[in-house]
Parts: C-alpha cells; structure tokens; sequence
C-alpha cells in the first residue's frame, strides 16, 4: 500500500512570536538562557526579546515519495493520533514533562550525522541525507509501550537496523550495540540537571539488533521525525518499554561488554538491560498488567513481548536466568 504523502508543517516561531504564557514554563526559561549565553546577548534577555537565530531549527526536507508499508508485523490496534504521540513525549534532555515539543523545536535537525564505530570492519560517519537516500526506507505500524503504563500506535517510517550494520560489517567479538544520543548544551535544558548520567545512552545484544523488529526510525506520519520523537533518528525495538528507544542519535557503537544504560545507571532495581515488555513482571512500584492509550484514554491489558513474541521469543532462549523484563 502506498503511503499518502503529507506537506511538512513543520514552522518554527520566530523570537518575537512567542507569547510570554508560552515562555514561562522552567525549561524554556532555561533553554532561552542557554541560547543567549551560546550568542553572547545576555543583555537581550532584560527585554524578553530572542534573536531569530537562536530559535531557527535546520529543517528536515521531506521523506522521499512512494515509501510503502510493510504488513509483517500488524499493528493490531487503532493508530494513535498524530498530534497526540506528537505532544506526549518522553525526552529528558528537553524536560521531565510530557509537554516538551515546544522546546524541542530548538533543536536542528539538519546537519546531523551518525557514527557508526568500535568493533566493525569499516567504521562510517553517515550524513543523515545521505544515510536516507541509501538506506530501504519502509512504513511500519509499531506499537510502543512505555514503562509508566501507557501505550501508543505509531507509523514510523525506518528501516532495519541490520542494514546499517551491514554497511560497516559488525566483528565477531562484538557483542553489544551502544546508542548514543545527541547532548547538545545550547538547546537541551536538561542537560543542566547535573545528577543524570547524560548523554542518554541504550543499548541491545548484537542478536537482538540483527532482528528484523529492530527498527531505525527517520518518520512518522508520513513525514519526517520531530525532534520530540527522536528526529532524525531513533531506534525503536516495539517488544522493549519504551526507554530502550534512545532518541536522537549520534553515534552507534559496537562493543564487547554490556554498557551502562541511563536507567539502569540511575535506578538499577526498577530499570534493567533487557527491559521486555511483561505483564506479570510488575515494576516495584506499579502493575504492568494493564496500560492506558494515549488519547483514547482507553486500558488495554498488557501483552508478553508487547505483542511481538512470535518474532523475538527465540532471542531468549538460554538465557531464562537473565532479568529479562525490566
Ligand atoms: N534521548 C532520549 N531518548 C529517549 C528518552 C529520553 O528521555 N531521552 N525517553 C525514552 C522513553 S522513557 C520513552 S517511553 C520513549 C518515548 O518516545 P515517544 O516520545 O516518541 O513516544 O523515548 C525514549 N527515548
Ligand atoms: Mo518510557
């Protein structure tokens, strides 16, 4: 089926645009510091006025036409609407509220480029275009679940992680895969709450990525990815909760020891390594039976490997002694 292709609406507010209501919230506050600071204009910031350069974001240009959808792994429920999965975030550099779209709009999305390093034959920078023109990008209707108990149902448009990896050739002594996230000072706030062990890193057995599940992410709804979901690249592994899918990448690295993931590094009982999707596995202060849709509002029951068991059951076989579930 082909994909219905949308005009980008993407549009950045200019400085002066932006309302004082809108400003107040902490970590605008923050964010438009940062970016005077970054100019030298500290003066500027008695008169409440932002130079047009420090709010202009480098677009992304539209995702190329006819990128259809793959069907092999049904979504089984009703897509999640576009302004909700887009305004519901989970993105810490930004803040630790849901509502950080609108300071993540600060953040360019052009240029961007992704390491690939560590242990493979070739190690690469790509330029994200040039990453897209050469990558077989397809439509994929993923669900994702995150730790807090809330659900959503996306069209991401990505594609396998195995065919990134292929293009640097992994080593036979690599056995993790480490991804990093961008931790750019002058637009990320959150990057000043010293006591998180930025950048954001996650991380996946060199199994698991070479799943065909293992997603690359670059779009959703037809258009390029915003900034609150990770543009212009994420990972999405839909069987794992949600802070698996580290955001906004900037290198990925192939290792031999297990990294040190940013939950795990924080709060080790409550966020573990492989972190799949169970529902009889509660997390110490919740239930993971159940979870809420965003948007509908509507509690589903939780399912084993969010749904997706069928594909990546077999990845776990022999290792029933790991804390496989968060
Ligand atoms: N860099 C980075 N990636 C991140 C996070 C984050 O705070 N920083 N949050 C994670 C969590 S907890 C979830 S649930 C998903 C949310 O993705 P979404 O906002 O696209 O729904 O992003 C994940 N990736
Ligand atoms: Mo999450």
């Amino acid at each position: 089926m082909a994909l219905k292709r949308f005009r980008m609406h993407i549009r950045i507010p200019r400085g002066w645009e932006i309302s004082d209501r809108e400003a107040t919230p902490e970590h605008l506050v923050f964010g438009r510091r940062a970016a005077l600071k970054a100019l030298g204009a500290g003066s500027i910031l008695a008169t409440g006025a932002l130079p047009a350069a420090a709010q202009q974001a480098g677009a992304a240009p539209p995702l190329r036409d006819g990128i259809a959808r793959n069907e092999a792994y049904p979504g089984v429920r009703a897509i999640t609407a576009e302004r909700e999965a887009t305004t519901y975030n989970n993105f810490y550099e930004f803040g630790t509220d849901k509502g950080i779209f609108r300071a993540a709009q600060r953040m360019p999305l052009r240029p961007w480029t992704v390491k690939v390093d560590g242990l493979v034959d070739t190690p690469k920078e790509f330029g994200i275009d040039d990453l897209l023109a050469r990558m077989p990008l397809e439509e994929r209707v993923y669900r994702l679940r995150c730790v807090e108990a809330w659900g959503m149902t996306v069209p991401w448009i990505g594609f396998p992680l195995s065919a990134l990896l292929k293009e640097v050739g992994v080593r036979s002594d690599a056995k993790f895969v480490r991804f990093e996230t961008a931790a750019l000072r002058d637009v990320m706030p959150g990057l000043r709450q010293s006591w998180y062990p930025w950048p954001y890193i996650e991380a996946c057995t060199v199994a698991e990525a070479g799943n065909d599940l293992s997603f690359m992410v670059v779009g959703a709804y037809g258009k390029p990815l915003p900034q609150q979901n990770g543009g212009p690249l994420r990972i999405h592994q839909p069987w794992k909760y949600g802070f698996k899918a580290g955001k906004s990448l900037v290198r990925i690295s192939l290792v031999a020891e297990r990294p040190k993931t940013f939950w795990e590094a924080i709060q080790p009982s409550e966020y573990g390594f492989w972190a799949n999707v169970n529902p009889e596995v509660s997390h110490p202060r919740w239930s993971q039976a159940s979870e809420r849709l965003i948007g509908s509002g509507e509690r589903v029951p939780t399912q084993i490997f969010n749904g997706y068991g069928e594909w990546v059951a077999p990845l776990y076989m022999g290792l029933q002694r790991e804390r496989l579930w968060a």
